[in-house]
């Protein structure tokens, strides 16, 4: 048996990314003699979908330059989110995220000025362009000194319940990823903000590019499936992310297209973009208006040209990189986030001062912070959240004392890395008032940690006693290897649920025949095996993106309307259907058993 260590604290926060971070900042900020405590499966100082570097910030208001309001973000997000988006939550971020920005300013964060204003300078409306290739130490920094203790290198596998209270938060188990020590953390207050989900869907890079994805590999879904087994409701899962990205390398196309204003055209020259708005306008209403142009529908007309052959679509970045300015610009956009990008050029000889680049729709991630809004149902702010939408605490899940953060909270998007760490900070600040309401330690069950702990390591034993059992290579009677659970689950989610690979497109049987091999694959699971720690950790990532891949499905099944087509086509009921649909799709996980329900959209901004 591994060792087993016990760390007590008053907060836990689970995370150590943008919105990690943003929650050990303000935790300690409210709590001056909390023990706060920070559990990452990396290490704080590049971990997370930020560990490269960004390099532009995509939410700031400039509220202090009278550039947007609150309000207008609410409108913007709404618009791109096809109507559906939990405003409380949303205008909350907004209202408080550009102190967020002025913080990591101070603290070192290279910001662009635009030399004519004084302003910062803008690469879109919503987004401002850094020099942000160390911006995740800059931030995990500010993190590192607030807390009491940061435990690197440990990965969370399961939350812990109260054991005499039900639906009350005790704290988490996880294990060392280098040492395989066993961790039970108990806490009064948990705070998750572990990320979002990619390899859920076959990436379109596959062989040698295996690996290769826009958000990152290591983002597994330990934030929808922690919560999820733990029973907490969660929402939007069907809402599903598919971005436009240069191929191959999966640049973002942000700084091209606003700062750099470039164009994306078909193989034959054509711009694309709006040439369908009237056929879009017919299957999904007037949502066809909002500016800018929906994400959603961007995609759908980039998708009606690849079906019709005229791809490759290409962005033309040879027609803007007219300055020395701009071609830095160019390239900095790419070696501060995305380096990949920068070596398909490099390695196909492609000078971007020269030539376009072909553009593809990515494969579609589960998220809650980009256009897109996965994640917990979560309480919202006392003083403008409905009072549907209003239990106690901001950002307080429906299990007690459990809050979340990031790409952890549905219903909000448009957070990015600034608006993460702003919840982060929202979250943490409502904990600190649940941990001073209710300063009782909870009550920890040992049989149950005890059960998980054999749990938790039973990859390994898997692997011991049926290693005996493979003559060669590395096909076992007895065991799957985590990679091959996971090619497993990508292919049924790509063929069944719409991945890139059917279109994006699904209906009913798919989606009926997808979740039967799927609760196959779930229930194979129990004989993963594990060659070392390090597959352990890559064990218990497949078991978290397998069950937040069944509340993809679950939900897709349930919405019988395509509410965000370019994310995904219910073929069965290809319209967008307000009347039966302008609501959000929840879930809860009980005993094994889910149950699938509606919640209203209340909206509180005028349109
Ligand atoms: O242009 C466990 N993002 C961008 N945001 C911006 O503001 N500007 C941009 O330019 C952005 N672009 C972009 C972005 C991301 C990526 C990968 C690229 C380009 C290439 C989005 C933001 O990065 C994103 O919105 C936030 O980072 C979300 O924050 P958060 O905290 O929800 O997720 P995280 O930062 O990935 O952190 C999660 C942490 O949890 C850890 N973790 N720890 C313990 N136990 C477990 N079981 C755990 N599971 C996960 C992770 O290691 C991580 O540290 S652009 O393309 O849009
Ligand atoms: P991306 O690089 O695609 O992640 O986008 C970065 C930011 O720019 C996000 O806030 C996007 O919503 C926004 N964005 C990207 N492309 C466009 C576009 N063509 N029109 C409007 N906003 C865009």
């Amino acid at each position: 048996m591994k060792n087993t260590k016990r760390v007590d604290c008053d907060i836990l926060i689970v995370g150590g990314g943008m919105a990690g971070c943003g929650a050990a900042y303000e935790a300690r900020y409210w709590g001056r003699k909390l023990k706060i405590v920070l559990v990452e499966k990396a290490h704080i100082e590049r971990s997370g979908a930020v560990a490269m570097g960004l390099s532009a910030i995509n939410c700031y208001m400039g509220m202090r330059w009278n550039e947007n309001t609150p309000e207008d973000f609410v409108r913007y997000v709404r618009g791109d989110l096809m109507g559906l988006v939990r405003e409380d939550l949303v205008f909350d971020i907004a209202r408080h995220v550009d102190s967020t920005v002025h913080l990591f300013e101070e603290w070192g964060l290279p910001i662009i000025y635009d030399q004519k204003t004084g302003h910062y300078k803008r690469e879109g409306r919503w987004q401002i362009l850094i020099h942000g290739e160390s911006y995740k130490p800059i931030v995990a920094e500010a993190a590192q000194k607030s807390v009491s203790e940061v435990y690197n290198r440990v990965m969370v596998t399961h939350l812990l319940l109260d054991a005499k209270k039900r639906n009350r938060i005790a704290g988490a188990v996880g294990f060392g990823v280098r040492d395989g020590d066993f961790y039970v953390f108990r806490a009064k207050a948990v705070i998750v903000a572990a990320g979002g989900a990619t390899h859920i869907f076959r990436p379109r890079s596959v062989g040698e590019g295996a690996g290769r994805t826009w958000y990152a590999p290591w983002n597994n879904g330990s934030a929808y499936a922690l919560l999820i087994e733990a029973g907490a409701e969660m929402t939007q899962m069907e809402n599903r992310l598919v971005v436009t990205r240069f191929k191959d390398g999966y640049g973002p196309v942000g700084a091209w297209f606003l700062a750099l204003k470039a164009v994306a055209r078909n193989a034959y020259g054509e711009e694309y973009e709006k040439k369908y708005v009237e056929e879009q306008r017919a299957l999904y209403g007037n949502y066809v208006d909002a500016k800018p142009f929906p994400t959603c529908l961007r995609n759908d007309a980039m998708l009606r040209e690849i079906k019709a052959g005229r791809h490759p679509i290409y962005m033309h970045t040879e027609e803007v990189l007219d300055t020395k300015e701009k071609e830095e610009l160019g390239w900095e956009d790419f070696l501060d986030m995305t380096m990949s990008q920068s070596i398909v050029w490099a390695s196909q000889n492609i000078d971007p001062k020269k030539r376009p680049s072909e553009l593809m729709m990515s494969e579609p991630y589960i998220m809650g912070s980009h256009a897109t809004c996965s994640g917990a149902w979560a309480s919202g702010p006392q003083d403008i959240a409905p009072k549907d939408y209003f239990w106690g605490y901001n950002r307080m899940t429906t299990i007690e004392g459990l809050f979340g953060a990031g790409d952890t909270i549905g219903g909000s998007a448009h957070k990015f890395s600034s608006g993460s760490f702003t919840e982060g900070r929202l979250a943490a600040k409502a904990a600190v008032k649940y941990v001073l309401d209710h300063p009782e330690m909870p009550e920890i069950d040992e049989a149950q940690v005890y059960e998980l702990k054999n749990k938790v390591f039973q990859p390994l034993e898997n692997y011991e006693v049926g290693r005996n059992q493979i003559v060669s290579g590395t096909v076992s009677p007895s065991f799957i290897y985590p990679n091959q659970g996971v090619i497993r689950l990508e292919k049924i989610m790509d063929e069944y649920a719409g991945g890139w690979g059917s279109l994006y497109t699904t209906n009913e049987h798919l989606l009926n025949r997808g979740l039967e091999l799927l609760l196959m694959l779930k229930e194979d699971l129990h004989r993963l095996a594990a060659q070392n720690f390090h597959q352990l950790q890559r064990a218990w990532e497949l078991h978290h993106r397998v069950l937040t891949a069944e509340a993809v499905i679950r939900h897709t099944m349930f919405r019988k309307e395509t509410r965000w087509p370019g994310y995904y086509y219910r073929a069965d009921y290809p319209k967008l259907d307000d009347q039966n649909w302008h609501v959000f799709v929840n879930s809860r996980y009980e005993n094994g058993e889910w149950r699938i329900f509606t919640r209203p959209v209340y909206h509180i901004v005028p349109w």
